[in-house]
């Protein structure tokens, strides 16, 4: 990682290599913290954020669910995010906001725990190696955590404790990336990334209650569909389903949108991807502020 040079912290832009925490902050050993990930792109009218206020009101809701008071306001976060982009040598770059128990108080209950906000923004680029080539994932041996046991939809480093051991089998087993099932079998997303499905020129993805953490970049492809009238469900698959799709694809802020081209030694796409090609360029046009319509998505933060 490439030092930038400031961090939002509680309030004021302090330097990078100041952003410090005590070793003994309640968050790091109870895993009580939510956070973001977000991207600036270059836009002809500057340096824009993608999606600022969804991802901002995701992370409210994270911290609702674990009963985190912010003390800060959407509006307010979203000043500061803006703020720091201007202030960091890195224009096109992934914003990190962070909640979390601070320091003072040891003990299970977070109650007693003043949260601490924070936010970084650093260069971030390829996330899952070779786009041109696509992604070779793996399903997972660790099921997806279950909402009856962890909340899903928060954005929570807790929950990345699953993601993490399914990375690492992936990894350490030779593939890219992992897909989680949930309990009952049924496809849920990757690591770090939803999945998406075309088999027949119908597009799918799993809907929220299959225990995914429901993404922006979904929803924005999504919505790419409904505009360019493809068909799309929102649907339970299985792992065969996967494995016989005509594409298959992998969503998020930090991989954008990354073809899959083998899921377990089945090749997947050798028939071309289309759908996934398309989606690819809208995302990228609409990033860039290319498609006047999708203009609305984007903050611009400095000239
Ligand atoms: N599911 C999970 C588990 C997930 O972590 C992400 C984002 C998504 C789906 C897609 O969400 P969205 O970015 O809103 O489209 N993962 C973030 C963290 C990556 C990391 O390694 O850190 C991200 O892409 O920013």
């Amino acid at each position: 990682m490439k030092a930038q040079k400031k961090i939002w912290m509680d309030g004021k832009l302090v330097p990078w290599d100041d952003a410090k925490v005590h070793v003994l902050t309640h968050g790091l050993h109870y895993g009580m913290a939510v956070f973001e990930g977000i991207r600036a792109f270059s836009t002809a009218k500057g340096t824009a954020i993608f999606r600022l206020d969804a991802h901002l009101e995701r992370f409210l809701n994270s911290a609702k669910i674990y009963r985190m008071d912010l003390g800060y306001s959407l509006k307010e976060i979203a000043e500061a995010c803006a703020e720091l982009v201007r202030s960091n040598p890195a224009k096109e770059c992934y914003i990190r906001p962070i909640a979390f128990t601070g320091y003072g108080e040891m003990g299970l209950n977070p109650l007693t725990s003043k949260v601490s906000v924070a936010i970084a923004s650093w260069e971030w680029g390829s996330y899952l190696g070779d786009a041109e080539k696509g992604v070779r994932a793996t399903i997972s041996s660790w099921a997806r955590i279950d909402s009856r046991a962890m909340p899903v939809q928060a954005k929570s480093a807790a929950n990345y404790a699953n993601s993490g051991l399914a990375k690492m089998q992936a990894l350490t087993s030779g593939f890219d990336e992992a897909i989680l099932l949930n309990s009952e079998g049924k496809v849920t997303e990757g690591s770090g990334e939803n999945i998406f499905r075309v088999k027949d020129g119908v597009l799918s993805t799993p809907p929220a209650t299959s225990g995914i953490l429901r993404g922006i970049t979904r929803d924005t492809v999504i919505q790419f569909a409904k505009d360019e009238d493809i068909t799309f469900y929102r649907n339970d698959a299985t792992r065969e389903e996967l494995y016989t799709s005509d594409e298959v694809f992998f969503t998020g802020t930090a991989a954008g949108i990354a073809k899959v081209r083998e899921i377990d030694g089945r090749r997947i796409g050798y028939d071309g991807t289309p759908v996934t090609n398309l989606m690819a360029k809208l995302y990228d046009q609409a990033t860039h502020g290319k498609i006047k319509k999708y203009e609305k998505w984007l903050t611009t933060v400095s000239a």
